[in-house]
């Protein structure tokens, strides 16, 4: 017999989930009653949760392997019928979004904290995603929340630890644990999106080559299942494919400066054709041609723009959607297939409602994220597998793709700069100084540069009218460039501070400008308006993408 147990305690004041899930560095979590806590007002904000089945894993992180066994005990307790656990505790982001969809879970726990560093030193963070499979609404976020600073007890069972390793189900009290392999849902839903034969006949040609980096976090495996045992990629394609504790040292995070052994990969002597890479829970990715990158905003905008070349769109697209610093590359694709493109505040929970209405199809981030109605979360190597269907299709390189793409639509140069680490009262002072400035600056002239409008970002959701404040500074520019400014959600020390710079440029004889001289201007300008390096005592920005 198993003996529930009602355990007391006392709030802590810092649980806010912040962009993405609660996220903290590891030694808070570890903390007695840390992280119980958080999963009770989980659960207690949860309407009939009695034998309902909920799905359970995380990016294989230090602590991973502790918490699941803590929220296994704990669900039990708390009635949960069934919970649905990935083998050793692995379930990537989108996978688990797959699952619980697919099994009509009544929702899913995500142990991860995405692209922060992890080990012993590192972060961990918890993310509850609801029944669509997507990230928990911030009415659902603002309960749990509420619940965290009145809590005063939890529940749990007293049992031995579960075995994660061996695939089965097994009794927890009256709890079913059940644990499923980590690939398998997820694969057959890529392979009804994509023309598998095709990819393969390209990775199997002998004249195409590609390097995927999972950066030793949860896409490893996936990605071994997929490109290399039923795609035929050659072995040794998928790199750092081991999930690590603490990711072997570096950051999970696909971008320029993190994923540099790929990226000099890429540069290097006889380049791959194609480079990939995915983060910590395996929803972000990188492009990468033959010495050639693609930003993360005309990632989306070409992949809606050939959409049609893939089998799980080829019916088209009902809209897409795109955060607001997101170029606005996707917005001219959107504007010639005559479809409607929305605007959401950063943060994939944005993107849920319009997914579920059927008003989006393809959704993205600048930040290295996109995705689609097929789960309700951005992912990773589904967007590879969508370049490596459309290059299959059409046949030529991904920087061929690309230029073809900015000659049609004209190329929107693309920067983040952040600075991260950064004293927190400075930054927010920085950003109370913009919200009251901007609103000022419609009409005046600042060299080239009209401002056309100037705002702190406001998103009416069209679906359910809720409202979300304050989601960043936007300075457009009567040419259609833009500079936003905005404070991270997903940082644990101090505050990270990013400025997303854009700027459009339709005609072709100027698309082969440096990324930062394209911007150059623009880049002084965002610094005179919001006085950003004298207000946090910066000379340059510590990241730029
Ligand atoms: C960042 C990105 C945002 C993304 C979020 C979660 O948020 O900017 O676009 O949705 O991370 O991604 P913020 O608030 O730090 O700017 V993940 O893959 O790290 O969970
Ligand atoms: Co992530």
């Amino acid at each position: 017999m198993n003996i529930s147990q009602q355990i007391s305690t006392t709030p802590f004041l810092d649980q806010k989930p912040g962009t993405s899930g609660l996220r903290k560095a590891v030694t808070v979590f570890q903390q007695p009653h840390y992280l119980e806590n958080f999963i009770q007002s989980i659960f207690d904000s949860l309407e009939d949760l009695q034998g309902q089945t909920l799905v359970l894993g995380g990016d294989g992180r230090y602590y991973n392997r502790q918490a699941i066994q803590i929220i296994l005990k704990m669900a039990a307790a708390n009635g949960v019928g069934r919970i649905k656990v990935g083998q050793g505790g692995i379930l990537s982001t989108p996978a688990t979004s797959c699952i619980i969809r697919k099994y009509q879970a009544l929702g899913g726990i995500i142990l991860s904290a995405s692209h922060n560093p992890g080990g012993p030193d590192g972060d961990f963070g918890v993310k509850y995603n609801i029944s669509n499979g997507g990230p928990a609404p911030e009415k659902v976020t603002e309960a749990i929340y509420a619940r965290t600073k009145v809590i005063d007890r939890y529940q749990i069972i007293e049992a031995p630890d579960v075995d994660l390793e061996t695939l089965g189900e097994s009794r927890m009290g009256d709890m079913v644990i059940e644990v499923i392999d980590s690939v398998e849902d997820y694969e057959k839903l890529m392979e009804s999106l994509f023309d598998f034969d095709r990819i393969r006949q390209l990775l199997t040609s002998g004249n195409f080559r590609m390097c995927m980096d999972t950066l030793h976090a949860v896409a490893g495996p996936y990605a071994h299942a997929i490109f290399e045992q039923r795609l035929g990629a050659p072995a040794g394609t998928v790199r750092s494919g081991i999930p690590l504790e603490d990711f072997g040292g570096g950051h999970p995070d696909p971008n320029l400066v993190y994923a540099h052994e790929l990226v000099d990969i890429l540069y290097g002597e006889n380049a791959p054709d194609f480079g990939a890479a995915s983060d910590g829970d395996g929803d972000r990715n990188m492009i990468l041609g033959r010495k050639f990158f693609v930003t993360p905003s005309d990632s989306l905008a070409v992949l809606a723009a050939n959409a049609k070349l893939v089998p799980g769109y080829s019916s088209g697209l009902a809209g897409v959607a795109r955060s607001m610093p997101t170029s606005e590359a996707v917005d001219r694709v959107a504007a010639q297939i005559g479809i409607e493109c929305y605007e959401t505040p950063t943060g994939w929970k944005f993107f849920g409602n319009l997914l579920d209405a059927d008003k989006a199809t393809l959704c993205g981030e600048e930040s290295f994220g996109t995705g689609s109605n097929h789960v309700r979360e951005k992912d990773g190597l589904w967007a590879v597998l969508f370049w490596l269907n459309i290059l299959a299709v059409r046949q030529q390189s991904v920087e061929q793709i690309v230029r073809e793409h900015w000659k049609t639509y004209g190329r929107n140069y693309y920067s983040r700069h952040d600075y991260e680490g950064v004293d927190t009262d400075q930054a927010n002072t920085l950003m109370e100084n913009l919200r009251s400035l901007v609103p000022t600056l419609k009409g005046k002239q600042f060299g080239n540069y009209q401002v056309e409008y100037g705002d702190d970002f406001s998103y009416t959701d069209p679906i359910d009218g809720s409202v979300s404040n304050k989601q960043g500074i936007r300075i457009g520019f009567t040419d259609g460039s833009r500079i936003v400014v905005r404070l991270s959600g997903t940082g644990t020390q101090g505050a990270t501070l990013r400025i997303y710079l854009e700027s459009y440029e339709p005609d072709p004889a100027k698309h082969d400008l440096d990324t930062q001289q394209a911007l150059a201007s623009l880049i002084t300008l965002a610094d005179q308006i919001g006085q950003i390096r004298n207000s946090i005592g910066r000379e340059q920005p510590t990241v730029i993408t």
